[in-house]
């Protein structure tokens, strides 16, 4: 065995060379490997003893990509297409040996290599659409044609990966091994030598591109499939141009076309937008105040008290995370009415395929319905999904403390409430902690993870990696009325209304922030949020727009009605309805309605929203500003080609936003009274995410 650098070793076996790959945690790409691949493949191929050379990786992972902390950096010689080609050019056969995740230019290195086999467990990719990327090292001219021009549009518009099995039918891979990779590797190298298989070298030859009847009407039904992922997208353009290029150029030119539209998008805004994101999504799984040695505990057992919306939707997302359940709802015909909507819910996935039918009946019987909170004795943890009512939710907890275990962790689902009035109700308040889910909690990504005063380091942490291993993206936020998301969220929603009586109509306002960016603006959000959420007929004001929409009916898009007219399609149409209520209120309020520009709806809706993000952070309810940009992506399907809303106050310059604050904080009061954090990074040169 040669050591050929830190991260690779050579071992020549009978006629094979093994060169493994050793750089945790994911293999990435990084100068160091890169050289270390090159090094001891010049070394395996000079050497007459050896036939055919197989690339594999130590650790949990086969090379996950390009090393993205590399970006925006001259790259360091060898150059990632410089290994590549040599690797393809080699004239003796290399084999990639695959498992883990298959990444970017991890695929890309593989697809150079003359044969690939894999662990059936292994997923294969290329991600870089995420990252506002295409693949740059010949991954959109090697996969069209090695596995046809239709699922290379799939696979990099969407950037999902797929199974090995999958892999294998659509080409991609040549072999599942299904004992030990090495020696199947080896084995499966020397079949090739005593076969004398030809060298498959995919730049050589159109192959399946060369079957391609028709590829305008494989790139418009590509579009029409990713329509919603190509809409404002840079990366999908520059992925149709580049997949474009190899329908239509030699491999050596489709390769320069690839290379300068990669190198495009890597300097534009939308690439650093999402860089930042991924960046921001990591550390954001990280607290940073942890004593040494905190280790999260396991998992198995959950409990939620409630069947209602909230509570189905968190027992779907933990029945989909493979745990035992046992909801408990008092009424025995609300809790059959909850369970029977998780089933149906199921049953409507697995209808669109996106459930195998038979994970139906695995996950409902890992259900288990109760009406006794004794049922909970055996959980690990158990959430609370009731009404948000203190005094409900105080009385839960001290019910709980004797029944669960006492190293059991006791969650609340509130969404604006204070966390540590809720654990004053149990008397181990120390164990009790908010994990704050959205609606539809089996969909939406975020929670967030709400630390009380006396909620102890390893709760903390085993709630975040809980909500990891649910596939959910957990931001760890401090007590305060709607942490971060429902707090910026009321700004935006109390200038929003105020709009709406002077002059502006709701439509507009949903304008302006779809013009923006946003897939949908507030109105439309709440719409489909339902306007009755809080909203209760005793004690409704009558006063404001909402309440009005409440009481006649118009509860949001599921009456098909609420600010909008909604049809059998959900299409939103404007509504006389609601404008007659709006010129009614206005009137009522001795307010004369004049014309509202873009402009300014932008500004007050936005900027105050930036600037509450600023407090949020003053007051340590965020730790880092990318937490909340991480909200906004996750939770409030802010773009995340545009980063977030503190990324995007960074890039649009902080100065312009105390300006515009400055200016309406006379007419429109303390929501546009600058925090100190702003002013002082303003007169600092400061940024929001440079804090940290
Ligand atoms: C590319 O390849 C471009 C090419 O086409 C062309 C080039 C010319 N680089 O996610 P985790 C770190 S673009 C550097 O928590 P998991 C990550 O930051 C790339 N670091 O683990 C974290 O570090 P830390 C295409 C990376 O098990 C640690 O690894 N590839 C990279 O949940 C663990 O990460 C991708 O986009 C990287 N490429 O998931 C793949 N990847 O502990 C991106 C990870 O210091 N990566 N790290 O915070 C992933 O999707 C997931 O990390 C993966 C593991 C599925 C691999």
């Amino acid at each position: 065995m040669t050591i050929v650098n830190e991260v690779v070793r050579l071992e020549i076996e009978d006629r094979i060379a093994v060169l493994s790959l050793d750089h945790p945690p994911v293999n990435a790409l990084s100068r160091i490997l890169r050289e270390g691949i090159a090094t001891g493949l010049g070394r395996a191929l000079a050497d007459p003893g050896v036939e055919a050379v197989v690339i594999l990786c130590e650790g949990a992972t086969f090379i996950a990509g390009a090393d993205i902390r590399e970006f925006g950096r001259p790259i360091a010689e060898p150059t990632l297409a410089a290994l590549i080609a040599t690797i393809e050019g080699a004239g003796k056969p290399v084999v990639a040996a695959l498992h883990g995740t298959v990444l970017g230019g991890g695929l890309e290195l593989a697809l150079a290599c003359h044969a690939r086999i894999a662990r059936p467990s292994t997923k294969l990719g290329f991600p870089e659409i995420k990252l506002g990327l295409i693949p740059g090292a010949g991954g959109t001219q090697r996969l069209p044609r090695l596995v046809g021009l239709s699922h290379a549009l799939d696979l990099i518009l969407t950037g999902e990966p797929i199974g090995a099995a999958r892999a294998r039918t659509l080409g991609l891979i040549d072999e599942i091994a299904y004992g030990d990779l090495r020696s199947a590797a080896t084995a499966f190298a020397r079949a090739h030598l005593e076969q004398r298989t030809p060298l498959r070298r995919i730049a050589a030859d159109a192959g399946r591109l060369a079957g391609t009847i028709d590829p305008a009407d494989m790139f418009d039904a590509a579009k029409m499939r990713h329509a919603r992922i190509i809409a404002r997208n840079d990366a999908a353009r520059g992925a149709l141009n580049a997949l474009h290029a190899a329908t239509r150029l030699p491999f050596e030119e489709g390769l320069a076309r690839e290379r300068e539209i990669f190198a495009e998008l890597m300097n534009g805004p939308q690439s650093k937008a999402q860089r930042y994101l991924f960046a921001a999504t990591r550390a954001a799984a990280k607290l940073g105040d942890l004593p040494a040695g905190t280790r999260p505990k396991p998992i198995a057992r959950v409990g939620i008290v409630g069947a209602g919306t909230m509570g189905r939707g968190i027992a779907m997302a933990f029945l989909a995370g493979g745990l035992d359940v046992t909801i408990v709802e008092t009424a025995r015909e609300s809790l059959g009415r909850g369970v029977a909507a998780i089933r149906s819910a199921f049953e409507a996935s697995a209808a669109k395929g996106r459930l195998r039918p038979e994970a139906v009946a695995g996950r409902m019987a890992r259900l288990t319905p109760s009406t006794a909170l004794s049922d909970l004795a055996g959980c690990d943890l158990v959430v609370e999904a009731v009404f948000e009512t203190l005094a409900v939710k105080r009385e839960i907890f001290g019910k709980l403390d004797a029944i669960v275990r006492p190293d059991a962790i006791l969650a609340t689902n509130t969404s604006h409430l204070d966390v540590n009035q809720v654990a004053g109700g149990s008397k181990r308040p120390e164990r009790v902690i908010g994990l704050h889910f959205f609606t539809p909690a089996h969909v939406m990504k975020l929670v967030e993870v709400v630390r009380g005063a006396k909620t102890t380091p390893e709760v903390a942490a085993t709630a975040m990696a809980f909500v990891k291993s649910l596939g959910k993206v957990g931001v760890a936020v401090g007590v305060g009325d709607g942490f971060i998301g429902n707090r910026m969220v009321r700004v935006r929603r109390q200038e929003a209304d105020r709009l709406v009586l002077e002059g502006a109509m709701p439509w507009d306002v949903d304008r302006v922030f779809t013009g923006f960016g946003l897939p949908m603006g507030p109105f439309r959000m709440a719409d489909l949020a339902g306007l009755d959420l809080g909203w209760s007929r005793e004690a409704s004001s009558g006063r404001s727009l909402r309440a009005r929409l409440c009481e006649i009916g118009r509860r949001g898009e599921k009456s098909k009605a609420g600010f909008y007219d909604y049809d059998a399609e959900r299409t939103a149409t404007i509504s006389p309805v609601t404008e007659g209520l709006v010129r009614e209120l206005s009137e009522a309020a001795g307010l004369q309605r004049r014309a509202i520009t873009d402009r300014e709806i932008l500004e007050r809706c936005l900027y105050p929203m930036i600037n509450e993000g600023a407090k949020i952070l003053e007051e340590r309810i965020a730790a880092r500003a990318s937490d909340i940009d991480v909200v906004w992506v996750n939770g409030y399907g802010w773009p995340p080609v545009m980063g977030g809303p503190m990324f995007w106050a960074d890039a649009n310059g902080l100065g312009e936003v105390l300006e515009v604050l400055r200016r309406h904080e006379p007419a429109l009061g303390s929501a546009f009274r600058p925090s100190g954090l702003l002013e002082r990074l303003v007169r600092e040169e400061g940024s929001f995410t440079g804090l940290f």
